[in-house]
């Protein structure tokens, strides 16, 4: 019934808080023990800190919104209610700056370029919104731009074949920089809406990784000097704080416009994205919890602070 796209809202909500289940549970199970049947004092601020920073909110929030806590409410009982609300309130406001639709411009076709390390999730996250954008009717295509592994390619020829976006690929092996080239083209010739691109992220190294990446940008350029209209980094939120420098290195030299944060389903610290949208003050575009077609949303500020938190 919870798939029924005629309750989206309601559906949609019942998605996040059931995919972020082990982080509200984490965080907002122990902030509602921590204060049952006591005052608050300093103590307790430092135990809410501690248990936001195991969340891994990052030191400097987590001080934050343990003393947002506990301002006017010293030697006052306090409900789990009410430190959740605080909670979530804080939370929602660092992140809403950076909680920014995708938009998609005016370029015809407006490329967008997935990038982030292997098994991040980008293949998926470009399946979901190839069908997200046919189902707004765009004309899609896809570029099979990682071109290491065939079974890469064909999981792209799948997502083109169940949301009706023709994949532009080659044969394993070949030159990514030159696939994405051909497909932009082809995009433009074929008067293609949308053009999202797939990369490779198992390089052997970091240096190898970027200089990739570099040569894709550079030769989308040639087709197209605006291109790509879009970068959206895809991290995995199950890394926990590697998430972070893998923002630091892609972010630096991949030209990243936005952030992608998958697999917020599979671990107890959502709360990484607070602090990857403190530090790096990207766009968050959207966030996946769930590897089904459905399980990708728009990022809303308030509706993941609240889910967190463990707000009901
Ligand atoms: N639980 C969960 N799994 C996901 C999510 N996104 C992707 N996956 C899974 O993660 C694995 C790697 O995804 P893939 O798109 O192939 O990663 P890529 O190597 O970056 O292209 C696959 O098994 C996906 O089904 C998500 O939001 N939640
Ligand atoms: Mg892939």
């Amino acid at each position: 019934m919870n798939d029924s796209t005629s309750e989206v809202p309601r559906g949609w909500w019942q998605r996040l808080t059931g995919g972020l289940k082990r982080t509200s549970s984490a965080l907002g199970g122990a902030l509602a023990d921590l204060v049952s049947k006591r005052k608050l004092d300093a103590a307790m601020v430092e135990e809410i800190e501690e248990v936001l920073i195991r969340a891994d909110l990052g030191v400097e929030t987590a001080a934050g919104i343990a003393a947002a806590v506990g301002e006017g409410r010293y030697d006052k009982a306090i409900s789990a209610d009410e430190v959740k609300a605080v909670v979530a309130g804080e939370v929602e406001k660092i992140l809403l700056p950076f909680a920014k639709p995708l938009e998609i411009g005016a370029a015809k076709p407006f490329a967008i370029l997935v990038v982030g390390v292997n098994g991040s999730g980008k293949t998926t996250l470009i399946g979901k919104l190839a069908s997200k954008f046919s189902a707004e009717r765009r004309k899609v295509m896809l570029a099979a731009g990682d071109t290491f592994r065939a079974a890469a390619i064909d999981q792209l020829k799948i997502w083109g074949t169940r949301t009706g976006a023709k994949v532009v690929a080659r044969e394993p092996g070949a030159d990514a920089a030159g696939l994405a080239f051909d497909a932009l083209t082809a995009a433009k010739a074929e008067g293609a809406d949308v053009l999202i691109v797939d990369t490779a992220g198992r390089l052997q190294n970091r240096a190898e990784l970027m200089d990739e990446l570099h040569k894709i940008v550079r030769v989308m350029k040639k087709v197209d000097p605006e291109a790509p209209h879009a970068v959206l980094l895809v991290l995995d939120a199950t890394v926990g704080q590697n998430a972070l420098s893998q923002v630091e290195m892609f972010g630096k030299t991949a030209g990243v416009t936005g952030l992608v944060m998958t697999k917020l389903d599979g671990t107890a610290r959502g709360g990484i994205l607070v602090a990857i949208a403190r530090k790096f003050k990207l766009p968050i575009h959207f966030i996946g919890v769930g590897e089904g077609v459905d399980d990708l949303a728009p990022f809303e500020a308030k509706d993941f602070a609240r889910a967190i938190a463990g707000i009901e």
